[in-house]
């Protein structure tokens, strides 16, 4: 079937690989053996044939000239970028042999992966590799960089990645999108609500530090202070409560703890939680009201307000609201933070986690790469990272280079560039794209299990992650075990055939080959039972006590980050995927520059104008960018997007001459929840140049 397709011309279904929540359908048209074109699949019930400009534009990136066509092996010093080409079995033999060598030496645990959702592809991105590494004994790597602190606040609240179907907001007449710049990375629920205002005259209200292109689309944008949103969350239980505009059935018969937290949020009165979020006490007054009169009224909970130190607690306390006033039972009500449950696969099968023999392998956070790779006892020897570029995207990155430039630590980098952490590695792999694999794709927003299959034939010697983990395993003298023989093809039918996950039903591989997607069988949650403890929504958590947290929501404020003026929010921006993209001569065009975005009021006290550059720079690192002086963000915060290339040289001076290298100002920190990274909680001092 594969082989079929590749040779085929014409117009093909395929699946957007992104970590985006919108998981688009897409039709890939092809000439000659090469995609010309990228659009959204019209037929595509949540994509609509709409789809972003950085995918319309994804053939610059498959075939940009920088992509690697074959095997590398460093000829330079670390960090340099000079590199020479060798054979796959050259590569495979150098890596496995060092392997070999260092579990002889070191034991497997010397040994770490590092990767992330590059690709979002199951079979990519947790498949063969994750058996690989368990059938190794592989240090363990806690993938907590992106929404893990929030995963674990939700699950408190509400037992587990469960939310409403996105579909459903159609209905909906309140639109809040908290912390989350939906325009630019959930662009097909701006449309919903969009088309709900259109319908029904739905109001769409924005609660962000930064007035971007979402808040900019919004019939009421409120400003708040970086890491203040658990406040303004309690603030509003206070008033709800006191007002009486709560369902009392709903919480007496679908949450635990409402006596309590009625007498818990007297504490949040608005004017304490107005000095705390720095949002007038009136708009306090008028967003309650509205969220208590509106019906169904819906909450996107985005991934800004948990990379804080208080994260999990903000999504944990967040995720109360839509029980207060019961719009858990009205179509189109509620609340969606994530909905990867829903989707949620076979894992055992999948990943095999009992090929992991010593169950006490340790486990090594990625958020802490830098201090894992210099000070860490005993120390790790050979990182191999894949679908992550850790060198641009991980907090406190001059410690992550420093790590990285060790002489003795044996790092492989299997990617479809040269990224800024692969100019670090003794051998580098060429990677496919997604279009030239088998690959099982879920959303963790819609509702849709899709399936991709190679649409083009593989750039150059690029082998997917599938291949490579197959082959290693075969140097390593176990890919005869059924585990690293099985195809693409068992690999989905056993991650579908999932016993535990009745939403499933009736999808398996055949029926995916079939009709490329398929609808998860979705029951509305409520009337129901929740996976928590109690079944129900726990405004008050036992389990949280248990595990040292206030079992109420709780306004904790952020960690002191040292004596700099300016709160720094720096984000993702809108042309580039974390740092896909940003390698991109059209993607950067469209993107232009990175600014920093400052209010008048700070830049006057300063001497700074519009237009100015200044030098940005804290504990851990410095920066230099352009401001943008205006009304955008508050006075005492600064906002800068993107994750941006190093300078496009390969000099000596590379490894330290990215003047824009942002995460060499964020800390490194671990937040509140689950392991989670507190990108947005760091501060920092801004002087002109
Ligand atoms: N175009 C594009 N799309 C993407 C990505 C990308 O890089 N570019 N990345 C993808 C990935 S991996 C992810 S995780 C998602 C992330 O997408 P989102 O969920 O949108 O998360 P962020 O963009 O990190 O932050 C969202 C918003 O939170 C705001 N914010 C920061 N701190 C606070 C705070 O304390 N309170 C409030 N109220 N707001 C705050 C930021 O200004 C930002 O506008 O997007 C995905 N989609
Ligand atoms: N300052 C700041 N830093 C952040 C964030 C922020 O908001 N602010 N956001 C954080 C978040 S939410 C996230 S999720 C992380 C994301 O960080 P990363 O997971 O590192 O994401 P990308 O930068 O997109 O890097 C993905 C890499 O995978 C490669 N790749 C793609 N497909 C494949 C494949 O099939 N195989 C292999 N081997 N490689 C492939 C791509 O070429 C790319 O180099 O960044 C985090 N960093
Ligand atoms: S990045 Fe997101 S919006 Fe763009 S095509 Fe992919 S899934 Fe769709
Ligand atoms: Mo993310």
């Amino acid at each position: 079937m594969a082989a079929f397709i590749q040779e085929r011309e014409g117009v093909f279904r395929a699946v957007c690989p992104l970590d985006c929540p919108d998981q688009c359908g897409l039709l890939l048209h092809k000439e000659d053996g090469k995609i010309v074109k990228v659009e959204g699949d019209p037929e595509h019930p949540v994509t609509k044939g709409h789809i972003c400009n950085k995918v319309r534009n994804m053939t610059e990136r498959i075939y940009d000239e920088k992509r690697l066509k074959y095997p590398l092996k460093r000829i330079g010093r670390k960090g340099q970028g000079q590199f020479e080409r060798i054979s796959w079995e050259e590569a495979l033999l150098t890596i496995t042999s060092r392997w070999k060598e260092l579990i002889e030496t070191d034991g497997p645990e010397s040994i770490l992966p590092y990767s992330f959702y590059g690709n979002m592809g199951r079979l990519s991105a947790e498949g063969m590799d994750r058996r690989f590494w368990n059938r190794l004994g592989a240090s363990r790597l806690d993938r907590t960089i992106c929404s893990s602190a929030g995963s674990a606040g939700y699950q408190y609240t509400m037992g587990g990645s469960f939310g409403i179907d996105p579909e459903d907001t159609i209905h909906a007449k309140l639109f809040i999108f908290w912390g989350i710049n939906a325009a630019s990375t959930n662009m097909h629920q701006v449309a919903l609500a969009q088309k709900a205002r259109k319908q029904n005259g739905a109001k769409i209200v924005v609660i962000d530090v930064h007035k971007n292109q979402t808040g900019r689309m919004a019939d009421w944008f409120i400003p708040i202070l970086p890491g203040s949103d658990s406040a303004l969350a309690l603030g509003l239980m206070h008033i709800l409560f006191a007002e009486n505009r709560v369902d009392q059935e709903f919480l007496q018969k679908y949450t635990v703890g409402h006596e309590a937290l009625r007498d818990h949020v007297v504490q949040y009165d608005p004017v304490t939680v107005s000095e705390i979020t720095g949002v007038p006490v009136e708009d306090i007054y008028k967003l309650a009201r509205m969220y208590g009169e509106t019906s169904p009224s819906f909450i996107r909970i985005g991934n800004g307000p948990q990379h804080h130190d208080n994260g999990g607690m903000f999504v944990r306390t967040v995720a109360c609201l839509p029980a207060l006033t019961g719009q858990w039972l009205v179509k189109g009500g509620g609340a969606i933070k994530g909905n990867s449950a829903f989707l949620a696969p076979n894992t055992e099968r999948l990943q095999r986690p009992d090929l992991l023999k010593n169950k006490h392998t340790r486990v090594i956070n990625m958020n802490l790469l830098g201090k894992a790779l210099v000070t860490v006892d005993p120390p790790v020897n050979s990182l191999y990272v894949y679908g992550s570029n850790p060198a641009l995207v991980a907090p406190s990155s001059n410690k992550v280079r420093n790590g990285l430039e060790r002489e003795d630590l044996f790092v492989v980098v299997h990617d479809l560039f040269l990224t800024e952490t692969a100019k670090y590695a003794d051998i580098v792999l060429p990677s496919t794209s997604s279009f030239e694999n088998t690959d099982l794709y879920t959303s963790y927003w819609h509702h849709y299990m899709q399936i991709q299959q190679p649409v083009i034939a593989p750039y150059g010697e690029s082998k997917s992650n599938v291949d490579v983990f197959r082959l290693l395993a075969k140097e390593m003298g176990f890919g005869d075990e059924a585990s690293f023989i099985e195809t693409e093809a068992e690999m989905i039918a056993g991650a579908l055939d999932n016993p535990r996950n009745p939403f499933l039903e009736g999808i398996d591989f055949e029926a995916l080959v079939e009709q490329d997607y398929l609808k998860a069988k979705v029951k509305p949650l409520f009337p129901g039972t929740l996976p928590t403890p109690s079944g129900k929504i726990e405004l008050y958590s036992e389990r949280m006590k248990q595990d040292g947290y206030p079992p109420l929501p709780t306004y904790i404020p952020l960690v002191n980050d040292g004596d700099h003026f300016y709160q720094f929010v720096p984000g993702p921006n809108h042309n580039f995927l974390n740092s896909t993209f940003s390698n991109i001569r059209k993607h950067v065009e469209l993107e232009k520059k990175p600014r920093l975005h400052m209010n008048q009021l700070d830049a006057r006290a300063a001497g700074i104008e519009d237009g100015d550059m200044v030098r940005v720079w804290n504990q851990s690192g410095e920066c230099e960018l352009q401001v943008a002086v205006g009304e955008n963000v508050l006075p005492g915060v600064v906002v800068t997007q993107g994750l941006w290339a190093d300078a496009a040289d390969s000099s000596a001076e590379a490894s330290n001459g990215n003047r824009n290298l942002i995460n060499s100002l964020t800390p490194d920190r671990i937040a509140d929840m689950g392991g989670g990274a507190t990108f947005f909680s760091g501060r920092v001092t801004v002087e002109k140049i």
